[in-house]
């Protein structure tokens, strides 16, 4: 039997009279619980309101421009009585299991929460790939996670029926934050592992939570439809000013949000504009369309001889996507030049002795920051950040200075904050603190963040030139390798002087070869001026 039931907007949390943006159903359209049935949008965020139940859509009440709060009657719905009544009379879905279901494959209630995710918590959603009534695996992906280094997905620990939805795309979670609620299937052998053992022994607390998987270019569940779909820019996308079922579209389509026009108020990406999106490069191309990028060949290298395979670290998982990303987004060029060193070093080694009593350890990094604050302020480009759509360039009334640091774990970039308020010693003590905090793994989220120029030295360990990567958003990286005595030409006659080879990469949409020269020029008269690079240092 049929019943007509009122669709009421939800919760809004401290939000009300709240504006529509987009209507999502019309009057007869079928929908599942929790389809989103019209966008609303605060200045905060989007959300859709989602459908209360499975039925059809009678009539709504509301139009792009309305305005809503929590409890609004926005339409009706017709919907299956019997259906719904069996809902309300399922038991409350406990946390921990309930047995019930059939003797063969016995099933039970099982919430499936948030992994161990490292120092991270309050994590954006940014993608719930399972809806109610879906079957999954074992380590099917059930929501992407976004931190602001990397996006993540948590796969699934149980296999069987989704019963229960606990978040959104939009919610933040952290560790141990209930995701679903799973009616599980026990005494099944795992779904996705065809005919294998499971795994002999694995230790119980991994099995639990085993770590989230960096994403995927392209999510099992939506197979990239066409090879000539240019490849998601996750960071991009998470930035996409787009509505959450706008951005399960886009994911079911394997469409990058960051590359679509949005024609909605304020540039926000519509479900037509997906569509479009698609259909120009289905229909040979639209301005956007990008050849997938080539594949590198796969081999069995077990054919050539005996392999060993070790897992990467979580660094080396998260780091590789973000530098892969801005090898191919940016446009790189390297440009070297040598500085001469030879009065800093003389000058370093009076005050190493010095400096060491108070329990710092003056490397020649510490000079060299110093006198990348230098050159920055006077070349502002190279601190600054193109927006987010490419249109403007962002300059930054800071200088937070970035340092890769080798750990066993592999790189990471520490930050120095506001270095341009800071002498020499200063920087030489937060160097020494921040490299042995990451060799130690202990590096806070915040310690990492927030850097708008980078410098990586491998001057330590030896080389003469390298071409480093661009810490991208930044536009700039300085390389440093090891200085080393050589003949200059004075005009008269060679001299023996030491020399510090840098390696200034740059983003060139941003900065041109004769900004970036002008840069280096600087940075090494800078360096060569150990007088002035002392001069705020409080001995
Ligand atoms: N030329 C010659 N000697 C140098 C030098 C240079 N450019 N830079 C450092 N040195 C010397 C130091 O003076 C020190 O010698 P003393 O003890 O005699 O003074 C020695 O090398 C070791 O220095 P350090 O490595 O302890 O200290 P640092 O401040 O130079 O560097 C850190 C700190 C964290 C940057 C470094 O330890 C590190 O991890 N470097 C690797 C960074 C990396 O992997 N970059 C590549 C990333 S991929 O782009």
């Amino acid at each position: 039997m049929a019943e007509q039931i009122e669709i009421r907007v939800p919760d809004l949390g401290d939000f009300e009279d709240v504006e529509v943006i987009e209507i999502l159903v019309t009057a007869g359209d079928v929908v599942k619980p929790e389809d989103g049935l019209i966008t609303l949008e605060t200045d905060k965020a989007s959300m859709d309101v989602p459908s209360p139940s499975a039925g059809r859509i009678v009539s709504l009440g509301v139009k792009v421009g309305d305005r809503v709060s929590a409890g609004d009657v926005i339409g009706s719905l017709e919907v299956d009585v019997a259906a719904v009544a069996a809902d309300r009379a399922a038991p409350p879905v406990p946390a921990a299991e309930s047995p019930s279901g059939p003797a063969t494959a016995r099933s039970a209630r099982k919430t499936v929460a948030v992994p161990d995710i490292g120092d991270f918590s309050d994590v954006d959603v940014i993608d719930v790939h399972v809806s109610a009534g879906d079957r999954i695996s074992l380590d099917d992906p059930i929501v992407t996670i976004e931190t602001d280094k990397a996006a993540m997905e948590v796969p699934s620990t149980v296999q069987g029926t989704v019963v229960e939805l606990l978040v959104r795309a939009g919610d933040k979670v952290s560790e141990g934050s209930p995701l679903i609620v799973v009616d599980a299937v026990a005494g099944a052998a795992p779904a996705a592992r065809t005919g294998a053992a499971p795994p002999p022994s694995k230790p119980a607390a991994a099995a639990a939570a085993p770590a989230p998987a960096p994403v995927r270019q392209t999510p099992p569940s939506a197979p990239r439809k066409t090879a000539a779909l240019p490849p998601i820019n996750e960071a991009g996308f998470s930035r996409a000013h787009a509505s959450p079922s706008v951005r399960r579209l886009a994911r079911e389509l394997g469409v990058d949000l960051a590359q679509v026009n949005g024609s909605g108020p304020k540039n926000r990406i519509l479900h037509d504009d997906v569509k479009a999106f698609v259909k120009a490069i289905l229909s040979g191309g639209g301005p956007q369309a990008a050849p997938a990028l080539p594949q590198v060949p796969a081999v069995d290298f077990e054919k050539f001889g005996a392999v060993e395979s070790v897992p990467l670290t979580r660094i080396q998982k998260i780091s590789g996507p973000r530098l892969q990303a801005s090898w191919i987004n940016l446009p790189h060029v390297t440009q070297h030049d040598l500085a001469d060193i030879t009065e800093l070093e003389a000058e370093r080694q009076k005050l190493k002795a010095k400096s060491a009593d108070k329990g710092v350890k003056l490397t020649p990094l510490a000079f060299i920051l110093k006198a990348c604050v230098a050159a920055l302020k006077e070349h502002p480009k190279v601190n600054a950040s193109l927006s987010n759509d490419g249109q403007s360039l962002v300059y930054k009334k800071y200088v937070h200075l970035g340092f890769a640091a080798d750990t066993p774990q592999g790189l990471v970039v520490p930050v120095i904050r506001d270095a341009d308020k800071k002498d020499v010693f200063e920087l030489a003590r937060e160097l020494a603190d921040l490299s042995s905090a990451a060799r130690d793994g202990k590096l806070k989220v915040d310690q990492m963040q927030g850097a708008s120029f980078t410098v990586s030295s491998l001057g330590g360990i030896g080389g003469t030139a390298f071409t480093p990567i661009v810490n991208a958003p930044e536009v700039g990286i300085l390389g440093v390798s090891r200085s080393s005595m050589q003949p200059v030409w004075n005009g008269s006659a060679f001299e023996p002087r030491l020399m510090l080879p840098l390696s200034f990469s740059y983003d060139h949409r941003v900065i041109d070869g004769a900004y970036a020269v002008r840069f280096t020029t600087f940075l090494s008269q800078a360096l060569a001026d150990v007088g002035a690079l002392l001069a705020d240092a409080g001995n």
